[in-house]
């Protein structure tokens, strides 16, 4: 919706910028330029919340770095310059398929980096470039990030996208492990306003516990703060279920598998144990069990501090163990499925790993990917099936994935690559062929991830706020000419490549739902409009959900009286559509989370598996681990409320102050070392040298660094003047979390000497 005031107009839009969704509303002058971007007080969900990086998309928006046009590398001069759209996918025809014809498919990979799950092209489209690379050379951000979790979803049930969130807004206690939503505005909890919401839960008489080697700012809101030795978080919730079964505190309100294993697994861990491994008191251990059985309702919540650690996959499936035993999950007030909107993949087969390895290492598949802490190996490591091109879609693993300089080293071994990318930067440098999106106000927005994992039901879509001019793609027809380009194919005259890809997709949509007659009834501006609206009327709360074939899991039904549903979530069951969403532009409101159990459960069993054999196995490796020496000094990260991992440092009203790449270190640690002013951190993988800041809000033996940062050559002039250091140099590729291949980003042991 937009409103014409002189020269000037209003366009709402969802943020794209995190998971927290916020609803803007963005003043543009008459040549769509935004002038000035506000919270969305009429959205029912963000409320007006927004944070410094939303309120300077205008400064993103308008960056002069920004890429406009294609750009073509000359390799032998290592020179850039624009070159029009024919000519990029002409030279990508032209060198790609001859890799795969003459290596294979697997010599060519893709990377696909973050922005994918904030994007509709990355919805909708990358999977269509997905199917026409072929290959299973697959790597994406989810490696150096939730995989974890989604393997211990998968593995408990039955489906790696069935994940648990924290009901935020009606919990009695939340015990929250490696997160700091106050600068991350949350991580598979899709909750705008986390810092308001975490207040409200203590103003309605809540406990709210934070775990983290920092004392952050969210610790800082808590009740109750705990330092934890990195890594060490399995045996912290280890310790909790070993007392929950010692202390018959039990109270499991779903059906489960495995109670017997998993009570004997615990029994290894013992609160002595895991105080001397996590450095919690095994009083503080047993007194938080106690709490969380004893809570009217609880929830324990862990996000990226747990995932990217050694043991990231025990300890998320041990999050949802306590919720299971302390009778949590499924329940108001605890650890909740949402129902997104908008039609998903629905999963017949259960979750399993593993169905190929890689070819370097053997590491198992998950979802399709390998782990990107092996992509440099594949590229590095000759033999057959070495990867010789890569494609990368919205990511930067030269700043994000572990052991870094080792893949700058392998893309710039490559024979070819190919970046479609806003900015030419640490990754993309290496590309021959760069293929921007155009402006993020041009591009449609609808959360088709993120809404999933939300804490209240919601749905918004925002139409392109400006049109696209006359020598700009949206990024849809981009990947949708990527995908044609990749398998060698010209487009053929008068069809539009995007066109035909979507046709094919609403038809066989169509089709499987027994309505294949109902394809002129689908509204919306262009066919990617028309495929979300065939999304939402089979989804859940959707207009056609009723007469569908194997209709989405209907949210009304099933839904104990009383246990969750709201008049307001009833009143939009049956009803949505592309048109319902055009007309309540500020998002809908769809109401609290649902008991959806056992409907949603995709295990064989049809059961919560609480002792999945690859976890249980995995356990043996933790239990080997209770008698190893602690290293003196470890790593972990961090992040910045005005940073987004590597991306928004080219944004000057962001950069600066206390966003700036310095090493967080107790001045105990730097009496100890004798250090002073800089310092060189060294590990097993590689050196830096940065900056101390000295805080009391760190553990002694705990040093923290963001990430994202390393741009000293960069082609960004405002990223190259605040340049940092990258901290994946420290981060060593040839250790991962083993059940999901996640890469390690906490724990990391290095050592520290002046500068
Ligand atoms: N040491 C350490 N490393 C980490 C982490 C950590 O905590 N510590 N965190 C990890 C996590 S959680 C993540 S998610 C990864 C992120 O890893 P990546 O996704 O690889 O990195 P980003 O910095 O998010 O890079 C996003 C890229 O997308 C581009 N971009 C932005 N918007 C768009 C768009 O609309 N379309 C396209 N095509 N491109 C766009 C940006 O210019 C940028 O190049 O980093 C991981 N790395
Ligand atoms: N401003 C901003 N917002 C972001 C991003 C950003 O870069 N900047 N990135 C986005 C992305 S991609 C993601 S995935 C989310 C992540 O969102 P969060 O999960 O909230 O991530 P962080 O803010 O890094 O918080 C992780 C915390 O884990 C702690 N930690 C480190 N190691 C351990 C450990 O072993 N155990 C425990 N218990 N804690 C540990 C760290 O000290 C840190 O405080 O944020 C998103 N939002
Ligand atoms: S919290 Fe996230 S979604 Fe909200 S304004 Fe900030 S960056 Fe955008
Ligand atoms: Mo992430």
């Amino acid at each position: 919706m937009t409103h014409v005031t002189d020269s000037h107009r209003t366009a709402l839009r969802t943020c794209p910028l995190c998971e927290a969704v916020c609803g803007l509303e963005l003043t543009l002058d008459s040549a769509d330029r935004i002038v000035s971007v506000r919270g969305d007080h009429a959205d029912p969900f963000s409320k007006g919340f927004i944070c410094p990086k939303g309120a300077t998309l205008g400064h993103l928006d308008a960056d002069p770095d920004r890429l406009t046009g294609p750009m073509i590398r000359d390799r032998a001069t290592d020179t850039w310059r624009a070159a029009s759209w024919d000519e990029a996918f002409g030279v990508i025809r032209g060198r790609l398929p001859q890799v795969s014809g003459a290596f294979g498919n697997q010599s060519v990979g893709l990377y696909l980096g973050n922005p994918n799950a904030h994007t509709v092209a990355g919805a909708l489209y990358v999977p269509l470039l997905i199917r026409a690379l072929g290959t299973r050379s697959l790597f994406s951000a989810s490696t150096a990030d939730q995989m974890p979790k989604q393997v211990s979803s998968g593995l408990m049930f039955g489906d790696p996208l069935t994940v648990a969130v924290p009901d935020l807004d009606r919990t009695d206690y939340l015990l929250m492990l490696g997160a700091n939503p106050l600068e991350s505005n949350g991580s598979l909890c899709t909750a705008p306003d986390f810092p308001g919401r975490l207040k409200a839960l203590r103003q309605r008489g809540g406990r709210f516990v934070v775990v983290d080697p920092r004392r952050t700012r969210t610790a800082k809101l808590a009740d109750e703060h705990l330092f934890v030795r990195p890594g060490s978080d399995a045996y912290l919730l280890f310790g909790i279920v070993h007392t929950l079964f010692a202390e018959a505190l039990t109270d499991i309100r779903v059906e489960v598998n495995g109670l017997d294993e998993i009570r004997a697994a615990a029994a290894d861990f013992p609160p002595e144990l895991v105080a001397e491994r996590t450095g919690v008191a095994a009083e503080t251990v047993v007194r938080l069990a106690r709490e969380l059985a004893a809570a009217r309702t609880a929830a324990v919540y862990a996000r990226i501090g747990t995932c990217t650690a050694e043991f990231g996959t025990v300890t998320q499936w041990l999050v949802d163990v306590v919720n299971v035993l302390t009778g949590n999950l499924d329940t108001p007030g605890g650890a909740m499925f949402a129902t997104g909107a908008a039609l998903g993949i629905v999963r017949s087969r259960p979750f399993r790993t593993g169905r190929w390895g890689s070819r370097v290492r053997g590491l198992p598949e998950v979802m399709g990917e390998l782990p990107v802490a092996t992509l440099a190996d594949e590229i590095l490591t000759p033999g057959e099936g070495r990867i010789r091109a890569m494609v990368t879609v919205a990511g930067n693993p030269v700043l994000s994935a572990p052991g870094s300089a080792r893949l700058d080293a392998a893309f710039g071994a490559l024979e070819f690559m190919v970046s479609v990318d806003r900015y030419l930067n640490e990754t993309t440098r290496h590309a021959d062929v760069i293929l921007p999106p155009p402006r993020v106000v041009q591009s449609p927005h609808y959360d088709f991830a993120l809404l999933n994992f939300a804490v209240r039901d919601y749905a918004r879509y925002s139409p392109p706020a400006a049109p696209l001019g006359e020598h700009e793609l949206s990024e849809a027809e981009v990947l949708a000419r990527l995908a044609l380009a990749v398998s060698g194919q010209e487009p053929q005259p008068g069809l539009d490549p995007l066109t035909v890809v979507d046709e094919i997709v609403i038809a066989g949509t169509l089709h499987k739902a027994g309505m294949a007659d109902r394809r002129a009834e689908l509204r919306g501006a262009n066919t990617t409009e028309q495929r979300l609206d065939l999304m939402l009327r089979l989804g859940p709360f959707g207009e056609w959900a009723a007469e569908a074939n194997a209709p989405a899991v209907h949210p009304g039904s099933g839904d104990p009286a009383g246990a969750g549903g709201d008049a307001a979530a009833e009143d939009w069951a049956g009803r949505l559509n592309l048109q319902v969403l055009l007309d309540n532009p500020h998002g809908i409101d769809l109401g609290p989370l649902r008991p959806r159990l056992p409907r949603v459960l995709r295990t064989a069993s049809r059961k919560v598996e609480l002792a999945p054999t690859e976890l249980l196995a995995d356990v043996a490796r933790l239990r080997a681990r209770s008698g190893d020496r602690q290293p003196e000094m470890v790593l972990v990260g961090r992040r910045q409320l005005r940073s987004n991992n590597s991306w928004l440092h080219n944004v000057r009203p962001l950069v600066g102050g206390s966003n700036r790449c310095t090493l967080h270190i107790n001045p105990e640690d730097v009496a100890r070392l004798g250090l002073n002013g800089q310092a060189v951190v060294k590990s097993a993988a590689g050196a830096v040298t940065v900056e101390l800041e000295l805080t009391e809000d760190i553990m002694p033996g705990v040093v923290s660094l963001p990430h994202g940062w390393g741009h000293e050559d960069s082609a960004q002039a405002v990223a190259r003047a605040h340049a940092g250091v990258n901290a994946n140099v420290l981060t060593d590729d040839s250790l991962v979390d083993v059940p999901s291949g996640n890469a390690v980003f906490n724990g990391v042991p290095v050592i520290l000497t002046r500068a």
